[in-house]
């Protein structure tokens, strides 16, 4: 296409002719004329087609001038690549040969090898070197903690004294034990001694508590003597004599005199509470004949043995005292019946007689008596505790011999000169 182009740029152009235009006879229909018109318009169009392929040579000319600059530069490049692609190979080449190198050396893999094992020993030994180093500070900070230390030794040696005092205490313990254990064996031995020695009956009897001396006849005691009673229950349990003879027995003696041996001079406290002993003289106590009688019928047997050896009595079917607040004041009810004669409840003087009368004694004047000394209980010839209304005519708690007795019994014992021995006694109905 190119080589077309420049082909056509150096074609030689056609001849006009011009000569007939100038010379000849202008006819324009002719032939010449005709021709010639032709041939203008021809060359007209070759003009035409001149300047075209004029214009178009031009474009090719820098078409091709471009197409030589671009070879041109594609060779440059070309060139460029070739020596990029040859600097390329070289490289290559070399890594090959660097591998190849690397490949071949094949300790360098083992001393890689090594070194890694060595790096990971030596890790690990700094690992541990690390933990040793904290295990050893936290030993030093215990070892030097003087307090956490000081502490364990205290209660090392709470725990050494705890043990000590549990010792000594389970020792003491055990003793203790031992001891109580040896009271027991002879408890159990004397016991074992009682049984062999008394009947169970006997044991019974004995553990059993007796209100007065009937009871003991009630369970068929006929022996008169000193019984045990428990007026007040198992609290106070006192010694007293019993008549089991006289009138069927079952009598409590509340007083009993044989001898001189107890004075019956006493104060209120001592008549209240009682004194002397059941086996020869005593009173049983005020507070002990109201518990005895209180809410009970009981009978009053006097009796009173002259040294002759005669023995007189009376019997009243009542008798009965109040408690200390109303000064165990006397209630006595008939009939009387006995030897004695009732020298106490109808004497025929009512200054004699003495149920109703509040209990006097030396140191306390319950009494009516006004005059003189005032106090029937302490006259000299009848010093005792009694229940005096203006002074008495029965009055057994009086001076013993050789001290003058005044009207023990009057008038069938007028003095205590003669008196052997007294007895006053009580049995509930
Ligand atoms: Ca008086």
């Amino acid at each position: 296409m190119m080589f077309s182009f420049l082909f056509l740029l150096f074609m030689p152009i056609p001849q006009v002719r011009t000569g007939s235009l100038l010379t000849g006879t202008y006819d324009p229909n002719s032939t010449a004329l005709i021709n010639e018109r032709r041939d203008i318009k021809e060359i007209d169009v070759l003009r035409q087609i001149i300047n075209q392929e004029t214009l178009i040579r031009v474009a090719v000319v820098k078409d091709v001038r471009a197409v030589v600059d671009d070879v041109r530069s594609v060779k440059r490049s070309m060139a460029s690549s070739e020596t990029m692609v040859s600097t390329l190979q070289q490289t290559l080449e070399s890594l090959k040969s660097q591998v190849d190198s690397l490949n071949r050396d094949n300790t360098l893999a083992q001393k890689v090898e090594v070194l890694q094992r060595q790096v990971y020993t030596l890790r690990q030994t700094k690992t541990l070197k690390k933990r040793v180093e904290t295990l050893e500070r936290q030993v030093n900070t215990l070892s030097q903690d003087n307090a956490l230390q000081r502490k364990v030794e205290t209660l090392q040696r709470k725990v050494d004294s705890l043990t000590e005092e549990q010792t000594r205490e389970i020792k003491n313990w055990q003793e203790k034990n031992q001891e109580i254990e040896q009271k027991f064996n002879r408890n159990i031995a004397e016991v074992y001694e009682l049984l062999n020695n008394r009947t169970l009956e006997t044991i019974k009897k004995d553990l059993k508590l007796y209100v007065d001396c009937k009871h003991h006849c009630l369970q068929g005691q006929t022996q008169s003597g000193v019984y045990r009673i428990s007026p007040f229950g198992n609290e106070s349990q006192i010694d007293v004599y019993c008549d089991m003879v006289t009138e069927g027995g079952g009598w409590t003696a509340i007083q009993k005199r044989v001898s001189g041996s107890e004075s019956f001079d006493r104060t209120l406290a001592e008549y209240k509470n009682g004194f002397g002993n059941a086996n020869d003289s005593y009173w049983i106590g005020n507070d002990t004949i109201h518990q005895l009688t209180k809410g009970r019928n009981s009978s009053l047997y006097v009796s009173i043995t002259i040294k002759n050896g005669t023995t007189f009595y009376e019997l009243y079917q009542e008798f009965s005292i109040n408690d200390e607040a109303d000064n165990y004041s006397l209630f006595l009810g008939g009939p009387a019946t006995g030897t004695l004669g009732d020298s106490m409840l109808k004497t025929g003087d009512s200054n004699k007689d003495l149920s109703g009368m509040s209990f006097t004694t030396p140191d306390r004047d319950n009494d009516r008596y006004s005059i003189g000394i005032g106090n029937c209980a302490a006259r000299p010839r009848s010093r005792g505790g009694w229940w005096f209304n203006w002074c008495s005519y029965a009055f057994l708690n009086g001076p013993w011999y050789p001290a003058v007795w005044q009207k023990p019994w009057y008038p069938t014992v007028e003095s205590g000169l003669t008196v052997k021995g007294t007895m006053m006694l009580i049995r509930r109905h």
